[in-house]
């Protein structure tokens, strides 16, 4: 069991009085909003692979809520179970506080229980009712805390089985999943596997990340993504105000986003710092480490020219993916985990696990990991997570470019071409912002999520997704509906295997965001365009309370 104390600050009561505006289709409740269904849809990409692998699940329509009088509506009493996911993304509570107010209203008797500590609670059946008496406490809040989170993946034959026997031993009707993309995929697999087994039981998937890479024409934004950037711009803020009172160091500031860069792209919008890198646009280019280094160095030698020996450069965790030679090491090391496995998990010095694969790797990459800081070195060969990702946000890429840029800086003083000043100051932006309190947006975007959730599973929908559009509108104006998770799917190789996942959504460097920030960079490098955007507002003038991201009104607006 987890024991539920919420200890509540001042700021949380009076929080917790927020009341979430509903979408002005979903106002009427479950009976008042009819589904309108669409076309059949196909998966992004791998059509025929993704066919063959989910036979029950495979092209279905996208359906859309609309208000009428619903009389399909499943009536008996119902037993829902949530559970979250992986990372942490603000208005996680607010989510299990939509599904529940929505089967409360719906019937009394209707039960929402919360699977513990993650996916692995569902194997290890431990769960706990969610009740109005603990809930309270944990509405408009951050964390996952009420339940807790994991990222245990369901993958094998035994798993599927044991999550079909811990539903029906539960009684349980549907299944909300509450992830990102890697989380998502394993409920596609439930839904797929449960029609399988000729259950009766619905699977929905909730899109969560900070990283804000569950995204489409549907999603627009993954919950989390919102508050946790206005968070860490909040700081990136505070330091750009820092660097430019003191006029002596360059920060370096790694933010958090696994793998696309959306966060660090936001929180550059919102504070206009020196230099921001995208790993999208790093990746296109084909920029080596060395390249990303020089590009840094101009950019630093110039402001010193004039005087400036200081600035803030921002570093997606992710970006390290990007970097060609990085990423091919990265791919054959995944390789080489993924076979060898055994024999390598039994060497415990750095350097027998940098001979052992410098052995399987080409003479080229294994002349690269050799001259990598052993740190990142050894970060590199760390273990991978279940879904058989690196783990980024242990590896100091900050760290890795200051060090390349002291070298270079040093080459060029002894050509008389630079003769500055260079102090360096590391700074990694990651769990500060998972966990705050969700803003406006969030709280508002997620409680409406819980209840589409509610409306699909009720209805009948099991493998799909709410969507909630017009993002940029008021929340009254949102429209709602819900999608196939076998839409967004294509085939990636994980864990040295091809598998069918959820397609991350990486910076478009053809979309408006990118091509705004494209306009402005020259500018910022040079200048101290710096914006200082405070603290996330909960009470005060709308305009700055229920503001949106940079990139959801670039995105989707003309101009
Ligand atoms: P999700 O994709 O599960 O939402 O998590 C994203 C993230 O916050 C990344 O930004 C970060 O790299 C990672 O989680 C850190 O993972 P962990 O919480 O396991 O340290």
């Amino acid at each position: 069991m987890i024991e539920n104390k919420c200890n509540v600050s001042q700021l949380q009561v009076e929080r917790s009085k927020f009341k979430p505006v509903l979408p002005k289709v979903l106002k009427n409740g479950l009976s008042g909003t009819i589904v309108i269904k669409g076309k059949p849809k196909k998966s992004v990409a791998d059509q025929e692979k993704i066919k063959e692998l989910f036979k029950n699940t495979y092209g279905l329509p996208i359906v859309t809520f609309k208000k009428g009088k619903n009389k399909t509506l499943k009536k008996k009493i119902i037993k829902v179970a949530v559970v979250f996911s992986g990372g942490q993304a603000p208005g996680g509570h607010n989510v299990i506080a939509g599904l529940f107010d929505v089967l409360k209203k719906a019937n009394k008797k209707n039960v929402l229980i919360g699977y513990l500590r993650g996916p692995s609670g569902i194997l290890n059946n431990k769960y706990q009712e969610i009740i109005e008496n603990v809930l309270c406490d944990y509405r408009n809040t951050g964390g996952f805390d009420y339940i807790q989170s994991g990222r245990t993946k369901i993958e094998t034959p035994e798993q599927f089985c044991l999550t079909k026997d811990n539903l029906s031993i539960c009684n349980v009707d549907a299944l909300v999943v509450v992830g990102g993309d890697d989380s998502n995929t394993n409920a596609a697999m439930i839904a797929e596997y449960l029609k399988t087994e000729n259950l009766d039981k619905c699977v929905i998937g909730i899109p969560k990340t900070i990283d804000g890479d569950l995204k489409n024409k549907y999603i627009e934004t993954s919950f989390g993504f919102d508050t946790a950037t206005k968070i860490y711009s909040e700081l990136v803020g505070n330091i750009c105000r820092d660097a430019n009172s003191a006029r002596k160091y360059w920060h370096f500031v790694r933010l958090m986003g696994r793998r696309a860069s959306h966060i660090t792209l936001e929180v550059g919008f919102k504070t206009q710092p020196n230099i921001v890198l995208i790993g999208e646009e790093i990746l296109a280019k084909n920029m080596t480490l060395s390249k990303v280094v020089d590009s840094i160095v101009e950019v630093i030698v110039k402001r010193s020219e004039m005087g400036k020996d200081f600035g803030i450069i921002l570093v997606p965790e992710g970006v390290i993916e990007f970097i060609p030679e990085i990423k091919e090491l990265i791919s054959a090391l995944n390789d080489i985990l993924a076979e060898d496995k055994s024999e390598f998990s039994k060497l415990s010095s750095i350097d027998d696990k940098k001979q052992f694969v410098c052995k399987k790797l080409s003479t080229k990459l294994a002349t690269l990991i050799s001259e990598l800081p052993i740190g990142i070195a050894s970060q590199l060969m760390s273990e991978r997570d279940p879904h058989g990702n690196v783990v980024v946000s242990l590896i100091e890429t900050e760290k890795l470019l200051i060090e390349m840029i002291c070298k270079k800086l040093s080459e060029l003083k002894k050509k008389d071409k630079y003769h500055g000043k260079f102090a360096s100051i590391t700074h990694f932006f990651g769990y500060e912002g998972r966990c705050g309190m969700p803003s406006n947006f969030d709280a508002n975007y997620t409680y409406a999520l819980g209840f589409n959730a509610a409306m699909l599973l009720l209805n009948g929908f099991s493998g799909y997704m709410p969507y909630i559009k017009n993002l940029i509108k008021p929340a009254k104006d949102w429209e709602c509906g819900g999608l196939p998770l076998t839409m967004m799917m294509n085939i990636e190789k994980r864990n040295g295997k091809e598998k069918p996942v959820i397609q991350k959504a990486l910076v478009d460097l053809k979309g408006k965001p990118f091509k705004k920030f494209v306009k402005n960079r020259d500018k910022w490098a040079i200048n101290e365009n710096y914006l200082f955007p405070g603290p996330i507002q909960y009470f005060g003038p709308k305009n700055i309370t229920d503001m949106t991201t940079k990139t959801l009104q670039y995105e989707h607006t003309q101009k």
